[in-house]
């Protein structure tokens, strides 16, 4: 309940925190929220959870057909920005996939690479199950233009693009572990073979990993199963690609049963904020998701302070 007057002060100093009501966005279930800046403004790229009907996904499971880019200047007030990407205006996208799962968007000299995982019609290119494909826009808002084929070598979902201080670009995804690359300059090919980064847990699902630098240390961020449902943990190492060393749970799994978390770290006006998701708008189906925004703190070595999520 800060005034406004204090919320403004703190805004110009850089200290004030998410204050929006979670989940943020309520005109449509999202999920898997990977968040940006640029050019000052945050741009939140989730997944679209749409209800199964005839026709159109799996009842009781995962559908999805498009993505939606959302923006704000103060992570309060939100702009959907409309679909930017849709399965069948992809050209390597198995017709009805429904399986757009989560994405990543990054920038390079001007143009916005969006990077999502699905399932394809040609199964030869990288083998049956999900693969990861970019399409390409001149603004973070597209329009968005797919690649023909997905990217060669990937099997996998929840891409995830780091570009390191010197340049080189980096590609993670998972597929029941975690693996990453380097990307070649035009960010759309491999540069080398996949590889697994570390000592990570081996036992339960290890999905979504949301890798930054901050202050020398990399940090690879990730959903995983011990029990029900998935906690956010966190590895780092002082290489992009590892070995990774496990340090410590940043979110618990959720008390209340959603299945997934998927997230991402951002810093924005001084202040680090964490973005994920639960099922606040359909507490009896977990797979119609929304996503939610809380502050997120460092201790002085390093370690990330636990984030205890914010309701209201
Ligand atoms: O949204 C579909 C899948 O659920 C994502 O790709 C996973 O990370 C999990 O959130």
């Amino acid at each position: 309940n800060l005034k406004p007057w204090l919320l403004a002060t703190l805004a110009v100093l850089g200290l004030q925190s998410a204050h929006a009501q979670n989940p943020f966005i309520t005109s449509q279930f999202t999920a898997d929220p990977t968040a940006r800046v640029f050019n000052g403004r945050v741009y939140v790229y989730p997944s679209h959870d749409i209800p199964a009907a005839p026709g159109r996904g799996r009842a009781g499971w995962f559908v999805m057909e498009d993505y939606h880019v959302f923006s704000s200047a103060n992570l309060t007030d939100w702009t959907d920005h409309g679909v930017i990407v849709t399965q069948n205006k992809v050209p390597w996208v198995k017709p009805d996939s429904y399986s757009m799962w989560a994405p990543d968007c990054i920038e390079r000299n001007g143009k916005y690479y969006f990077y999502f995982p699905t399932t394809p019609k040609d199964t030869t290119i990288n083998g049956k199950g999900f693969t990861i494909g970019v399409a390409v826009a001149d603004k973070p808002t597209g329009p968005f233009v797919p690649q023909p084929l997905p990217i060669k070598g990937v099997r996998g979902i929840d891409p995830n693009v780091l570009i390191d201080k010197d340049g080189q670009a980096y590609l993670y995804w998972s597929q029941g572990n975690i693996y990453g690359a380097k990307l070649k300059a035009n960010l759309l090919e491999l540069a080398e073979e996949p590889k697994t980064l570390g000592e990570l847990p081996t036992q339960g699902l290890k999905e979504g990993p949301y890798v930054f630098e901050r202050k020398g240390i990399y940090y690879l961020t990730y959903p995983h199963v011990e029990h029900k449902t998935e906690r956010l943990e966190y590895a780092t190492s002082s290489s992009p690609l590892g070995p990774f060393t496990v340090k410590g749970v940043l979110m618990d799994e959720s008390p209340t049963g959603c299945w997934t978390n998927h997230h991402s770290l951002l810093q924005f006006n001084n202040q680090w904020y964490l973005f994920y998701h639960h099922n606040d708008l359909s507490p009896q189906f977990d797979k119609n998701r929304s996503v939610r925004i809380d502050s997120l703190s460092f201790a002085a070595d390093g370690s990330i302070n636990k984030v205890v999520p914010t309701l209201r």
